[in-house]
């Protein structure tokens, strides 16, 4: 059956994955009810569409971090790609850039930043950073990430410790680690590949007095990662951020936390005209994508879309994944009647309660 639609490449993708490594990718924390909201908060959105504006030239074109882009979407940073496909983010890099599309490279990667910058120069690439106790290795990762062109540091903050994954602890094992993963992992993991050892890697005392010393020394821009409230968002600004991320990690912490889509209006009534706010979780069609950026996002990250390309065709199908969204936003932006990307504003959604 051809694969039309992200939901199609999800189906394809839990056909071919090794069960563990599925459990990982799809699962979220607890009862998953954040995990139903992240999708569910798009949907209970209604688009108010306008007509007879001429949409004949269309435009999804937008700004972020002062430099325009050709479309609003990135890929989130997802650890362990070689979970998905051999290739992993080697793979994910070549569809980002086929498709002009920013590469969130994580720190828990199977292949390292410098490898996957090495591999695929024109991919266009922030880096996800992971705050390490030992605090040298983490400006060391930082430092090659900035000779490696990365244009933005991702400093991810909603994982202190890590969530509670039911379907990743009935999978077994307490390893993220099925025999697919080679051994190359520790390259770009630092060996990590159980929740274990991710705990004891990760800084649990993390603070915005950290936040603040890394944008200090960065001679790229700090974006924060994992906010969800207004009170947040203004911590990262006063901390010398210059975006935030509006996520919950994909509903993989703290289960019962608010969706992307029912926190983001809040933040960008804080520091939407000071900061660029991003989005993620849950983003599936062209018709959340219009949503999010009629709410105030500048842009949206996609996860685990991506892993579902990769698992169903590598590169190739990564690229296939991020090419439907993109001809989807196409088609929404040119029947909710707002040809260029950049006109979207409140005045397009109205809550839809009875979803
Ligand atoms: C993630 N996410 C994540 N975030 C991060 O900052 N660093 C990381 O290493 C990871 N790893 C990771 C692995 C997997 C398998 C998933 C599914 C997610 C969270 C990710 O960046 C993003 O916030 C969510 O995935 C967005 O939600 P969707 O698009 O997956 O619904
Ligand atoms: C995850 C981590 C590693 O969500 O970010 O699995």
């Amino acid at each position: 059956m051809e694969l039309i639609t992200l939901a199609d490449y999800e189906r394809a993708a839990a056909e071919t994955m090794h069960p563990q490594a599925a459990a990982y990718c799809f699962g979220g924390a607890g009862d998953e009810v954040t995990l139903r909201d992240n999708l569910d908060g798009w949907r209970r959105l209604a688009i108010r569409p306008r007509m007879l504006v001429g949409v004949g030239e269309r435009d999804p074109g937008i700004t972020l971090l002062g430099k325009p882009r050709r479309h609003p979407l990135l890929i989130a940073p997802v650890a362990f790609q070689r979970l998905a496909h051999p290739d992993g983010e080697i793979a994910t890099a070549r569809a980002a850039a086929a498709t002009a599309t920013t590469f969130c490279v994580p720190t828990l990667g199977t292949t390292s930043a410098v490898e996957v910058a090495e591999a695929v120069p024109d991919a266009p690439r922030w880096f996800q950073l992971y705050v390490f106790r030992d605090r040298g290795v983490s400006r060391e990762l930082v430092a090659r990430a900035v000779d490696h062109d990365y244009e933005a540091l991702v400093v991810t903050v909603d994982l202190p410790i890590y969530g509670v994954r039911v379907r990743e602890l009935r999978a077994g094992s307490g390893s993220l680690r099925p025999g697919r993963v080679p051994s190359a992992l520790a390259a770009g993991a630092h060996g990590a590949v159980t929740r274990d050892q991710i705990t004891a890697l990760i800084d649990p005392d993390l603070r915005w007095s950290d936040i603040e010393r890394f944008a200090d020394e960065s001679p790229i821009p700090v974006v924060v990662k994992g906010v969800l409230t207004a009170h947040d968002a203004r911590q990262a600004l006063d901390s010398g951020a210059e975006a935030v991320i509006v996520s919950n990690h994909g509903a993989r912490q703290l289960d019962t936390v608010l969706s992307g889509a029912d926190a983001l209006s809040a933040i960008v009534a804080e520091i939407g005209d000071q900061a660029d706010v991003l989005v993620d979780g849950g983003i599936r069609r062209g018709t959340d994508v219009v949503k999010a950026l009629a709410l105030g996002a500048r842009a949206v990250l996609v996860g685990r879309p991506i892993v579902w390309g990769l698992a169903v065709d590598g590169a190739d199908g990564a690229q296939r994944v991020l090419e439907i969204l993109l001809a989807e936003l196409d088609n929404a932006l040119a029947l909710a009647g707002a040809p260029r990307a950049q006109d979207l504003d409140a005045s397009f959604v109205t809550p839809a309660p009875w979803r």
